[in-house]
């Protein structure tokens, strides 16, 4: 992005509410007679759907990804465009951002802090601490592939929807007495974008294809059925662009000819046609560019030609619905469903329509699944989706709030897997972040502040009073703990227990003494990008940053004790966070900012950064901290209201921790208004900010099952709006799915399945009346103790399911929870895993790869771990497969199940696991197969255990 342009839009972002950027305002009307199409009503209404085309408006355009490669597809008749990304097409490439001058002039920015000289204190920053260069770098777009078909002239029964329960989309026509389809998809197994056109009457498919780029690109004909599109990207910011990418568009067609030459591809008279696309990147790591991209690219294209396209969409959906079938919920539905979605944004304030609420839940879900993979980039401002080479905010990672909020839904909502892209960010900036603390602080861990890019910068970037802001690598490691607390997955915590201490390392080494107040600071940092006093946002010890500091020390010493390691680091991050300063209620009945008293220079500021501790920390509860909670509660009605895109989404989340039910779906109903939700349900900041959408997901979540304070509270803020609904598959801290059905605002059933044993608290006001408590597992009656009169508290086993119910009322046997499979469960027959009856395991030649067999007994239909080693040599890691054996024949094959770490040519495949039902009889035997990069390498080292 130019200078100009990046300042631009911090300025704007400053100025709270991105006005200078705010759009047209879009409308929609509404059709009397509408009806929702066939397609919808299958999907239970949950698809977006239009009856019109995109048109040039990429806001209009739908979303498809499988994590590292992204469509904007637009549907239009006679052009149909796919606007292409792939996650790792970073401008730049590999740089150091850490400014050597910073350790020098620490003592001094620190002196002028604590003398209130805040601007001189600034000047200095801006001279010293900022990164080089002073900003970081864009993630961008590949092109276009844009496909000509003619005129669209007389063409009616336009339709176009996007399924969110298969991931699809489709665009439907009638041309000339002809009925036309288009269906697109991403699928993550077989690693191409597929476009399926096909026709009610035989040879009736004709188009050219071509691929643009604002890019430096070459476009050719590999071969009489392919185009190609070679690629570098851009130089920002005084670092060249090096990363190298291949698109490849590849035509099979059923009928008609196909002819590809000087980059245009024909298809001529077709009655079907399939248009693969593959993405091949030369990013390897923050580090390393010169992957194989074009080998990348030719292979996946390769591999998917010999695929039939019914067994590539076949394989998407399965596994899309692996995650996304997790979680349904249903909020009820009125006539609004049957008018296009666009339409019920532009009308939503005024009409009744709870099932948007249920669409747009899941839409996050979807936007999730579709762009945070394991083994892909974490999903960034704007997910995967750009169509820039200078996108706002660079599209990169804005650590202060937005990437974090990302990832708010993906535990509560079933999506753990969807989580592990940032652990491998965050494991990186261990890394860069650690040169940023010597060279900058002269001091051990690591750091990040309040940006990162794909080169993970770690500096101080964009300025002193944006990006002076320490706490970044401290927030981001207090996920990992988070995350922990509901998978339970020791090995998770133990390989991510580094990064945390080092975040807790830095700060141990950083904290200085406020001269007056005593209390150990920070300083220099700001609460982000708020001033305190005019053009001065720098400070010590702002609220946020404590609040972060007593997450990070608590979580890493607990993270420590569960590992039984560190006892003496833990003993001394438990006394430095009793020595940090308490949360303090201000002169207005507010929770302070800062350490002293001062009233934001901008009333309503789009960041609350000092309610962190209302949400998503717990330090800020109604019933621990009733005099800070009624001060949350003013904080929030002082600031108003109004806010960006992301800073509404915070605010339903903070008004649900508040158990404020009608304010937080006020806030809701706030985010669905044409300035701040797009038609095609993109958030606007504005402009286009996905966090917005993870945040409402969150949000809505928030409404419905809270975990953060030791217990689950059941509907803890369900609006009145919502009378009658039923959700099953959220999931709360300690490891329990759930289930919960309501009527009339009521609840009528809760079903609770519990991964581990323990004690299980929940709240409710079900249990204010009388209830029955079940142990539906082995049917009996749990002994309870009643703490609070809403509360109930029981001694649960690991693998039970326990079902509290209104008297009278039917169990529901769609409420049950299914068992997640991201965690482990205990077999009802201990059934035993003998070791592998080949050792070292027997390897075969490719395709069929290396496998081991294992022997397993007992009467089972539980699931398999693996864990697998493989030699990936020089060949790129794009991605494993493993797969599993079965005795009658049966094989799953299963691409980026697990995850992977990669140490020299050495690649770890760790948790693979299967978990579907296996075939019946006492004893089975299986096999595990791991290949990497498309290469099947004998495996060094493999374990399985049943789970
Ligand atoms: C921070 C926010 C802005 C925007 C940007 C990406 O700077 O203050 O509102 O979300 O990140």
């Amino acid at each position: 992005m130019s200078e100009v342009t990046r300042r631009r839009l911090l300025a704007a972002g400053a100025a709270g509410a991105g006005a200078v950027m705010l759009p047209a305002g879009w409308t929609a009307l509404a059709h009397a007679d509408s009806v929702a199409p066939p397609q919808v009503l299958a999907a239970n209404d949950m698809a977006l759907w239009y009856n019109q085309s995109a048109g040039t408006d990429w806001l209009r355009a739908l979303p498809i990804g499988n994590g590292r490669l992204g469509a904007m597809v637009f549907g239009n008749v006679d052009t149909e465009r796919l606007q292409l990304n792939e996650d790792t097409i970073w401008a730049g490439g590999p740089y150091d951002s850490a400014n050597t001058r910073g350790a020098a002039a620490l003592a001094e920015i620190r002196r002028l802090v604590f003398a209130d000289q805040w601007s001189q204190a600034q000047n200095l920053i801006n001279q010293a601490m900022m990164g080089t260069p002073g900003g970081q770098l864009a993630y961008q777009t590949v092109g276009n592939l844009k496909l000509a078909f003619g005129s669209a002239s007389g063409s009616s029964q336009y339709n176009r929807t996007l399924d969110l329960t298969t991931a699809t989309t489709t665009t439907t026509y009638v041309l000339n007495g002809v009925r036309y389809q288009r269906e697109a998809f991403a699928s993550a197994p077989d690693q191409v974008i597929v476009l399926r056109l096909t026709a009610d009457r035989a040879n009736s498919i004709t188009f050219s294809a071509t691929f643009d780029s604002p890019q430096r690109t070459t476009a050719s004909s590999p071969d009489a059925t392919t185009i190609g599109l070679d690629g570098i990207s851009g130089n920002m910011e005084g670092v060249n662009g090096s990363v190298r990418f291949l698109a490849l568009a590849g035509a099979v067609a059923t009928g008609g000819t196909v002819s590809s030459s000087g980059g245009t591809l024909r298809v001529s008279g077709a009655t079907s046609v399939t248009v693969l696309i593959s993405i091949g990147s030369s990013y390897v790591n923050y580090r390393t560019v010169n992957g194989d991209y074009q080998g990348i690219a030719r292979t996946r294209l390769a591999a998917a030609r010999t695929v039939a396209y019914d067994e590539l969409r076949s394989r998407h959906v399965t596994d899309y619905q692996a995650l996304f079938n997790r979680v349904s919920i249903d909020l009820g539905r009125t006539s609004a469903a049957d008018q296009p979605t666009d339409v019920r944004i532009s009308q939503h304030a005024s009409v009744n329509d709870p099932q948007f609420a249920a669409l747009l839940f899941q839409f996050g879900r979807y936007l999730l699944i579709s762009s945070s993979r394991p083994g892909t980039q974490p999903a960034n401002l704007q997910g995967i989706w750009n169509d820039s080479l200078s996108p706002s905010w660079d599209s990169k990672y804005t650590i202060n709030a937005n990437l974090p909020m990302n990832y708010w839904p993906t535990d509560t909502t079933n999506l753990s897997e969807c989580y592990l892209p940032v652990f491998d960010l965050i494991k990186d900036l261990t890394v860069t972040g650690a040169r940023t603390a010597q060279a900058q602080y002269g001091a051990g861990g690591w750091v990040t502040h309040h940006n990162t890019d794909g080169w993970r910068g770690s500096s101080v970037v964009d300025g002193a009073l944006w990006g002076m802001w320490q706490t970044g690598g401290a927030w981001l490691s207090t996920l990992i703990w988070d995350h922990y607390q509901f998978t339970g997955d020791v090995e998770f915590l133990r390989a991510n227990y580094p990064a945390m201490k080092g975040a807790a390392q830095f700060f141990l080494d950083t904290l200085v003494t406020h001269p007056s107040l005593g209390y150990l600071v920070t300083n220099p940092s700001n609460s982000p990008e708020l001033p305190h006093h005019s053009d001065a946002s720098v400070c010590a010890g702002p609220t946020m940053d404590n609040q972060i500091l007593r997450d990070l020390f608590e979580g890493v010493a607990r993270a420590s004790e569960v590992l039984g390691v560190d006892s003496d680091f833990r003993t001394r991050v438990r006394s430095t966070a009793g020595r940090l300063p308490p949360m303090k209620v201000g002169s207005r009945g507010n929770i302070q900012e800062w350490l002293a008293d001062w009233v934001e220079t901008e009333r309503t500021h789009r960041h609350v950064s000092h309610l962190y501790g209302l949400h998503p920390s717990n330090q800020i509860t109604k019933r621990g901290t009733p005099q800070l909670y009624e001060a949350a509660r003013k904080t929030l009605e002082l600031r108003g209201d109004d806010g960006t895109g992301w800073s509404l989404a915070w605010k339903i989340n903070y008004w649900a921790r508040l158990e404020d039910a009608p304010r937080a779906h006020k806030l809701f109903k706030d985010l669905v208004r044409t300035d701040r939700l797009a038609p095609n349900m993109f958030d606007l900041h504005p402009p286009f900010q996905i966090d917005g959408n993870f945040g409402a997901t969150s949000g809505i979540t928030e409404m419905l099952l809270q975990s953060h304070n030791g217990e689950l509270h059941l509907l803890p803020a369900l609006p009145p709006a919502w009378p009658t609904g039923r959700v099953v598959g959220l999931r709360g801290r300690g490891g329990y799915t759930v289930g919960m059905a309501w009527t009339n605002s009521q609840a009528d059933e809760f079903v609770i399945r519990a991964d581990r044993a323990g004690t299980l608290t929940m709240r409710g006001r079900l249990f204010t009346g009388s209830f029955a408590l079940t142990d539906t597992t082995d049917g009996s009656t749990p002994a309870t103790t009643r703490p609070e009169t809403d509360v109930v508290r029981l001694t649960v086993q690991a693998g039970h399911t326990y079902r509290a119910a209104r008297p009278g009322v039917t169990p529901s046997p769609t409420l049950s929870p299914t068992v997640s499979p991201t965690v482990s469960v205990s077999p009802t027959d201990s059934p035993t895993v003998a070791p592998p009856t080949t050792t070292p395991p027997t390897t075969t030649p490719p395709p069929s790869g290396a496998r081991a067999t294992y022997a397993v007994t007992g009467s089972w239909s539980g699931g398999f771990q693996g864990e697998v080693t493989v030699t990936a040599g020089s060949t790129p890691i794009q991605g494993w497969t493993v797969s599993w054996t079965f005795p009658n024949g049966q094989t799953i094959t299963q691409m980026w199940s697990g995850t992977y770490t990669q140490s020299g040519a050495n690649v770890t495949v760790k948790n693979a696991s299967y978990n579907g039902a296996l075939p019946a009889g006492g004893s089975t035997t299986f096999g595990f197969i791991a290949s990497v990069g498309g290469t099947n390498n004998p495996p060094t080292n493999i374990t399985c255990t049943t789970t």
